[in-house]
């Protein structure tokens, strides 16, 4: 039944009810019939009831997760949830937001060891290591074209080194991206070393940014002499690296196989057994130079 038909249905009962009431009622009735009821009250006013108390907002969300790498923080909590807006609506509010991203380097979980710098630390990282002059050097973290890296800021003509890892390790192969910013002197040269246990022992990888051949070189550091173990490699060398453009230089050890690669590419390889053990380390000489995305993996 409609509306408008229920209305006609009441509106046709109420007729009926007045049709059968007395018209009076004081008029006189057979003493065998009871008096009639009087007339219906006229429809009170309802006061209407309060509203209902608003929902409760939800949780807070919970914490982001923190980076891999082991230094990773938690992120924030989430904001507080939005409360129910309709009168009445006792249902709780939405929850909150998830927290934030943590802020920890991220990377491989397998490797020995993976810096990207986004934390805005060199955590773990030693400057200024060099061969007896510890006033050179003056690394930080600084951001540069939308990523966090570690900059040698200052040029030197002496090589400034900053090291890292576990003087244990023994087999490990180390690549990180490297890029020239500026060079006054004009002979700008980054290394990157392995197996380095004291200022006197270590391999090293050389990258000449302003040669034309010979640009790179892998060689050893052993109780205060250097010798070259591969003297030059001219395939597949870029042509000058000059200064602004990042290139990826690696060098591994690998029992008593030493090799050297230039943007994931391998370049050469040698042997030799005079160090077994050590950690990294990244420097630069007669340049200010950047680095970021180091990375250090067990064979
Ligand atoms: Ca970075
Ligand atoms: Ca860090």
């Amino acid at each position: 039944m409609t509306l408008r038909q229920n209305v006609g249905t009441l509106i046709a009962l109420s007729a009926l009810v007045a049709a059968c009431a007395p018209e009076d009622e004081g008029s006189v009735r057979p003493s065998s019939y009871g008096g009639a009821g009087g007339r219906g009250g006229m429809a009170g006013t309802g006061t209407a009831g309060t509203a209902g108390s608003s929902g409760r907002g939800g949780a807070p969300g919970v914490g982001g997760v923190g980076g891999f790498g082991g230094t990773g923080t938690g992120g924030s909590g989430g904001s507080g949830g939005t409360a129910a807006i309709d009168a009445g609506n006792d249902s709780a509010g939405a929850g909150g937001s998830g927290g934030s991203s943590g802020s920890g380097d991220s990377g491989p979980t397998d490797g020995l060891l993976f810096e990207d710098f986004e934390d805005g630390n060199a955590d773990g990282w030693i400057a200024d290591v060099d061969d007896g002059n510890d006033s050179v050097g003056d690394w930080a973290v600084v951001t540069e074209a939308g990523s966090k890296v570690y900059k040698e800021q200052k040029e030197y003509s002496d090589p400034s080194w900053a090291v890292g890892g576990d003087v244990a390790w023994t087999d490990q192969v180390v690549e990180t991206k490297v890029q020239f910013v500026s060079s006054a002197a004009g002979d700008p040269v980054a290394f990157l070393a392995v197996r380095l246990s004291s200022k006197d022992r270590y391999y090293f990888l050389e990258f000449h940014a302003n040669e034309t051949d010979a640009s790179l070189k892998v060689r050893k550091r052993v109780n205060g002499s250097t010798t070259d173990i591969i003297s030059s490699y001219k395939t597949g060398m870029p042509v000058q690296a000059g200064t602004g453009t990042w290139y990826t230089i690696g060098l591994s050890a690998v029992g008593t196989t030493i090799s050297a690669s230039l943007n994931g590419k391998e370049i050469g390889t040698a042997t030799d057994s005079a160090l077994t053990n050590g950690g990294v380390a990244v420097g630069i000489v007669d340049a200010v130079a950047i680095f970021d995305n180091v990375k250090v993996t067990a064979p």
